[in-house]
């Protein structure tokens, strides 16, 4: 009983210890997460863009709550492109793989643009949110046109 229950809690704690690095049971879970991450980043960022582009009312709270979760979420999906989730239900573009250090650069990238959104969407100035909005989209663009399949 000692034993399974030590065996019990160190394999708990390898896995709280764990980063949110590669660990997915098939190609098919890394996939979903990676597209769950960049969906609920998509909804986040939408609400911003929408005040930023005058689609609905500024409201400073929201925007920058909406801002910090888009750039938590902009953090998570790249440990997801494991090796074998190149095929499935994905768009991903196989230069994911082969041009691993291009594909790095992009998404830093756009994780640092999506930093600068929510400092700005704190500090409440709907000019720099609206300057932040543009060249975060850019780079969510930058990175579909070289990685993502139509
Ligand atoms: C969004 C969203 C994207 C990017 C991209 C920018 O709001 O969901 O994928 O912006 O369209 O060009």
């Amino acid at each position: 009983m000692k034993a399974i229950a030590s065996f019990v809690l160190a394999a708990a704690a390898v896995t709280l210890a764990a980063p949110a690095s590669a660990q997915f049971a098939k190609p098919e879970d890394a996939i979903k997460y990676r597209k769950s991450a960049l969906t609920v980043m998509a909804t986040h960022f939408g609400r911003v863009a929408a005040m930023a582009n005058g689609r609905v009312p500024f409201d400073a709270k929201v925007a920058a709550d909406n801002a910090a979760v888009a750039e938590s979420m902009s953090k998570l999906p790249w440990a997801a492109f494991v090796d074998g989730s190149d095929k499935g239900d994905t768009k991903a573009k196989s230069e994911i793989w082969s041009d691993a250090a291009k594909f790095k650069d992009a998404n830093e990238k756009m994780q640092g643009e999506m930093t600068k959104l929510a400092a700005a969407a704190k500090t409440g100035n709907l000019d720099s949110i609206k300057a932040a909005v543009g060249a975060t989209g850019g780079s969510c663009k930058a990175c579909h046109d070289a990685f993502r399949k139509e």
